[in-house]
């Protein structure tokens, strides 16, 4: 029989009417009362660990067993039935030690489901994994993770082979918590089954509306686009209800089909679900009516009465009209960002640049992230819209300082917010910094300078992490200087990423180089002149792109003269904004205003930036020396301080603020009988303000772990005291803590 060309049919048919995928694995083989040496079969009798309690080793032990569920859901009305192949990865194996059999476990699952569905279809399972890339395990080494980009692509990777050898029509990368680990699933994909069509389904934890590693699910579709998944949906989360809102987002915003496949409910107190058949499909059906759904399912807690009725409860509704793309540059971070009519200028934070600042590079160099964070903080606040991330110095480790750097700040929540820009002038280091962005991040950057088969192939690895790029006006003669050459690269590259590589134009930035003037060469007097002319005749050339610069480039011969190079971008943007640029790297926070530019200073600036005058840049250096003084310097606002103690630990507590922690706390503590108190008293009180803004979903868990991590500062701090005071006399308790296997 010839090759069904699946992702055909499943469109046409999921236009028809609503396709109906199957429930819950978990529910079906634990009603099976199987013991443990069920799961062992005679293959693993001896096997030396217990594997008990291993959904996915039932493939080989209880195949019967597996093809009698994928019978029963597909008896009971389900288009779509799933392999069961969950935490069939060398990772989510390594519990049971069973990595080695990981190949087989696939093979065996996606056969067993093929011949159980005849001409249904079969979607390969794949689990979210129990690692995350985007979060540390460890409270106070946020910069720490378990696993590599490449480990858990590798992981994915035996597993989609595998399925697709076994006949799965598509892969299904379902329960996204966290979607770094997903676009490892995606490029294992791309690679390893790039005609297998993907559906991808991310789950949202808790009331803040967030994936387990804080994305808003808009911000999670930004950061997975570039797949162009067959179907987008949400599975899993909290019950059908709850899921409502974040379904129709994906059904407002997906051009392709949506899917929801909710659990029966939450997990009640003994570990079941509550939600009946009867809950589950009347919620679907509304979903259904309202025109959000070309896929419905369940997930969690679900059987085979529940897919009936939710086959039942969709027959004859239509299915959700599927939009054409909107065409926009957007990326992400944790939530998403989109540049549309009203955006304005868009600020591109420059100092997190171990070149571009001494302070950002010692503090990089002497290995201290956290106080390197506070410079990222400061930007974000300073009005950063994106943030440049550059590693490049000679005395440093730059592929290890990216990834540190990119994993500390992903644990940020008020940094990670926004999206970044990898820049380096070194390929392995802008891989490394993609391999860390769970968001849709921007490649600072790549140029024809080799020319075009490394240009073509860096830029095809960029499109398989779902990145922007920005391509500097450098080409195999040099760097662009005058107006024509400036153009003319930039079109030469829009033409081969977008024609040959298959890139969204909108996701090209086009930087025609800001070139230092005013350098006493004569040479350089029409930089400027010359980058605000390009920049119009770019954007008609390449429509559809976007163009930036490296502002602050421009004014290098006033280093050290902070009005006149504060004076100088002020000018130079204010023209370059007119003349069609969308963005710049800045110095965010100490932008000046245009209007507020002293008369004579602007007229001086104004000769040099348009070479006015061939005297321009004397004049300018002269006045210079007249005018030599601080620019603005703008300090993070520290009137929280001024509170009273407890307040102060509350904020650092929401904030997750350790500067201060210690201090605050030994204050607390000298005006309280014991150390206990302190703990008991306002630390307490200020967790119990973060639970009530977590239950809320006003913060969400990357905001909480770093509460987290204060909150264990200050215990920290308070340790040796309480030790003291122990060593006095007082009772101790003991603190038993349980929690079920496979948690
Ligand atoms: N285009 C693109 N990327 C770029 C540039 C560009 N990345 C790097 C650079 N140019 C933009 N970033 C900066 C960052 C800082 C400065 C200039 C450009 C700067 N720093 C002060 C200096 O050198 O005088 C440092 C002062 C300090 O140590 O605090 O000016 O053009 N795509």
């Amino acid at each position: 029989m010839a090759k069904r060309d699946v992702a055909t049919e499943i469109s046409r048919l999921a236009r028809e009417r609503i396709l109906v995928l199957d429930g819950a694995w978990g529910t079906m083989l634990h009603g099976a009362g199987l013991r443990p040496e069920d799961y062992r079969g005679s293959r693993f009798a001896s096997h030396h660990l217990d594997v008990a309690g291993d959904p996915d080793v039932l493939n080989l032990t209880r195949p019967e067993l597996i093809r009698d569920v994928h019978e029963r859901y597909l008896a009971a009305g389900a288009d779509i039935t799933t392999t069961n192949t969950f935490t069939a990865t060398s990772i989510g194996q390594a519990d049971y030690g069973l990595e080695d059999v990981v190949h087989e476990l696939n093979l065996a699952g996606a056969r067993i489901a093929r011949e159980a569905a005849g001409d249904h279809f079969v979607a390969g399972s794949v689990g979210p994994l129990n690692v995350t890339l985007s979060l540390s395990p460890k409270v106070d080494d946020p910069g720490y993770r378990t696993h590599t980009f490449d480990e858990v692509k590798a992981a994915y990777a035996e597993q989609i082979t595998a399925l697709v050898e076994g006949g799965v029509d598509v892969i299904l990368l379902e329960t996204i918590f966290d979607t770094l680990n997903a676009k490892a699933a995606i490029t294992a994909a791309r690679e390893t089954a790039p005609s297998t069509p993907l559906w991808i389904s991310a789950t949202i934890v808790d009331l803040s509306g967030r994936t387990l590693s804080g994305q808003t699910i808009e911000a999670v579709w930004t950061s997975i686009e570039h797949a162009e998944p067959l179907i987008v949906g949400v599975n899993c989360s909290l019950g059908a209800k709850e899921l409502r809102p974040y379904v129709a987002e994906l059904a407002r915003i997906a051009p392709c089909l949506v899917s929801a496949h909710p659990n029966a409910g939450l997990p009640n107190a003994f570990g079941g679900y509550d939600e009946t058949p009867e809950v589950t499909s009347t919620l679907l059906r509304e979903f259904a009516s309202d025109g959000l759904l070309n896929i419905a399912g369940s997930c969690c807690g679900s059987t085979p009465e529940h897919t009936r009725a939710i086959a039942d409860s969709v027959r004859g509704l239509s299915p959700r009209h599927v939009p054409k793309r909107r065409a926009a540059t957007r990326w992400s971070g944790l939530e998403p960002f989109e540049i549309g009519p009203d955006t304005g200028f868009v600020v591109i934070g420059e100092r997190t640049n171990v070149t571009g600042s001494t302070r950002f590079r010692t503090r990089v160099e002497a290995g201290d992230f956290t106080s390197a964070v506070e410079i990222a903080l400061e930007q974000v606040r300073g009005g950063a819209n994106v943030l440049d991330v550059n590693m490049d110095a000679d005395l440093l480790d730059s592929v290890e300082a990216m990834r540190t750097f990119l994993n500390v700040i992903a644990t940020e929540p008020e940094v990670a917010r926004i999206p970044v820009m990898v820049d380096s002038s070194r390929w392995e280091v802008i891989e490394a910094g993609l391999q860390c962005l769970q968001g849709k991040g921007i490649v600072n950057s790549i140029s024809l300078k080799e020319g075009e088969e490394p240009f073509l192939a860096q830029a095809r690895r960029i499109r398989d992490y779902g990145a922007g790029i920005v391509v500097m006006a450098f080409d195999e003669e040099g760097q662009a200087t005058d107006v024509t050459r400036r153009v003319a690269i930039c079109g030469r590259a829009f033409d081969l990423l977008t024609n040959g590589v298959g890139f969204p134009a909108e996701d090209l930035i086009f930087d025609p180089n800001v070139l230092a003037v005013a350098t006493g060469m004569e040479e350089h007097d029409a930089y400027a002149k010359n980058f605000l002319e390009a920049l119009p005749a770019i954007k008609e050339r390449c429509p559809g792109a976007r163009t930036s610069g490296g502002i602050s480039n421009l004014s290098f011969s006033f280093r050290g003269n902070d009005v006149v190079r504060e004076a100088m971008h002020a000018a130079f943007l204010f023209h370059a904004i007119r003349a069609g640029l969308d963005m710049g790297i800045v110095n965010a926070g100490q932008l000046a205003v245009y209007e507020d530019i002293e008369p004579e200073l602007l007229e001086h600036v104004e000769d040099v930036i348009f070479a006015r005058r061939p005297d321009a840049t004397e004049r300018l250096v002269e006045l210079a020396g007249r005018v030599k003084g601080e620019g603005t310097r703008r300090e993070l606002d520290l009137s929280w301080r001024e509170a009273p103690v407890g307040k102060r630990l509350e904020y650092a507590l929401v904030h997750g603020v350790v500067d201060y922690i210690e201090e605050d706390t030994e204050e607390a503590r000298r005006t309280l009988p014991r150390p206990l108190d302190v703990i008991e008293g306002p630390l307490m009180d200020g967790m119990r303000v973060v639970g009530d803004l977590f239950g809320s979903g006003r913060m969400f868990l990357p905001q909480v772990v770093k509460s987290a991590r204060a909150m264990k500062r200050a215990v920290a701090y308070l340790e040796p005291y309480m030790e003291d005071e122990k060593a006095g006399g007082s009772a101790q308790g003991k603190v038993v803590l349980a929690t079920v296997k496979g948690d």
